[in-house]
């Protein structure tokens, strides 16, 4: 039996053995801590999931929490550049399919904090957190969409790397959070299909409009390529996530598989990318990209991107006009 009192930060993790004595994680010299954390490596070995109740060492169980709720925070939050434009849709269609796209971003996100609150932490903390600005989410929904062709990038590439990087994760070792992130990506491969038709439908139309998705595309393709997180030697956490099975690839591991099936589809529909070293090394069958200007990045991961401001204020204000459903539901 597993029991954690994740209010307390600095309560341990209390494990129960089938002898009934009480252990616990702040107690690693203790030699049952240690058969505990070898069994639940060798698990992880094997390729077994890690379920809620079982034993999990209590870094194990803070990182996922860490990971996932930054995760459902970004499809939160990533919901609203493309919700801005929900009234200004080209087409009845446009405005269909993209409500619906908008409206499943949420439901991953209520999915995700679903998953982070089976390791204990109350759903109304993860709101507090990411209502004051304390917890974080992708770097990429900090800046504007400013035209339609934005919104079509979004969807396209967006997604598109949303679909490599889950498709990963949900291969990793905690059971509810591979099992939500199959159903996510179910959802993101047809968003990832509208996005593209849409780009399809501009690149066929009018020069203004080709010119007006290149320049979107210039506008997302460094946030785009910072999205997978630091280079594997800035990483801070990729190590342990590896080590534990939570994420089977690296970071640069990511970002080349999305390169290797974005780039040659972008030259194809004659776009091209803002980064004069970008080319395909022919040695190694990769697609290699310049520096990303990671001082942006990791100015709009501590909450100083050009809209992150303003996406936490629209976030908070749903929050609190949502306070009556929510005081309703608990009646
Ligand atoms: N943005 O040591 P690492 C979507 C932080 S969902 C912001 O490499 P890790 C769907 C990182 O947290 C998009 N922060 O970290 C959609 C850490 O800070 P901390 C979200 C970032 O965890 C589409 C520090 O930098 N997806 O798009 C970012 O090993 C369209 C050091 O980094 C997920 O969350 C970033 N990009 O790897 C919705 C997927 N990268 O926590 C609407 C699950 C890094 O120590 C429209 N998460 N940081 O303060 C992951 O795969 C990983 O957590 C990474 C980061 C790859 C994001």
């Amino acid at each position: 039996m597993y029991g954690s009192v994740y209010t307390d930060p600095n309560a341990p993790d209390v494990v129960e053995t089938a002898a009934g004595e009480i252990i616990t994680s702040d107690m690693p010299e203790h030699p049952d801590y240690e058969a505990h954390l070898v069994a639940f490596e060798a698990r992880i070995d094997a390729g077994e999931k890690i379920e809620p109740d079982d034993w999990m060492p209590r870094r194990y169980r803070d990182q996922l929490i860490r990971l996932i709720q930054q995760h459902a925070n970004s499809e939160l939050i990533g919901a609203l550049p493309e919700g801005t434009w929900i009234p200004y849709a080209p087409s009845l269609k446009r405005k269909k399919a993209l409500t619906a796209k908008v409206q499943d971003e949420v439901g991953h996100a209520q999915l995700l904090y679903r998953a982070a609150e089976t390791l204990g932490k109350p759903r109304e903390e993860m709101m507090a957190e990411l209502n004051d600005g304390s917890s974080k989410w992708s770097n990429v929904f900090a800046y504007p969409a400013e035209t339609w062709a934005d919104v079509a990038v979004i969807a396209w590439l967006i997604d598109g790397a949303a679909i490599v990087n889950q498709t990963i994760m949900a291969n990793g070792s905690y059971g509810p959070y591979g099992r939500a992130l199959k159903r996510i990506c179910y959802e993101e491969s047809f968003h990832m299909k509208h996005g593209e038709d849409m780009i399809i439908t501009l690149m066929e139309g009018s020069e203004a409009q080709r010119q007006q998705v290149q320049e979107a595309l210039n506008r997302w393709y460094w946030p785009l390529i910072m999205f997978f997180g630091p280079h594997d030697k800035q990483s801070v956490h990729t190590e342990q996530l590896k080590k534990w099975g939570v994420k089977p690839k690296t970071n640069d591991e990511q970002r080349q598989e999305f390169l290797g099936k974005y780039m040659p589809r972008i030259y194809e529909l004659g776009l091209t990318v803002p980064d004069p070293d970008m080319h395909y090394d022919e040695a190694s069958g990769e697609w290699r990209h310049g520096e990303a200007p990671w001082d942006e990045f990791y100015q709009v991961i501590r909450g100083n991107g050009p809209m992150s401001a303003e996406r936490l204020a629209t976030r908070r204000l749903a929050y609190d006009e949502g306070k009556w459903v929510r005081e309703a539901l608990e009646r």
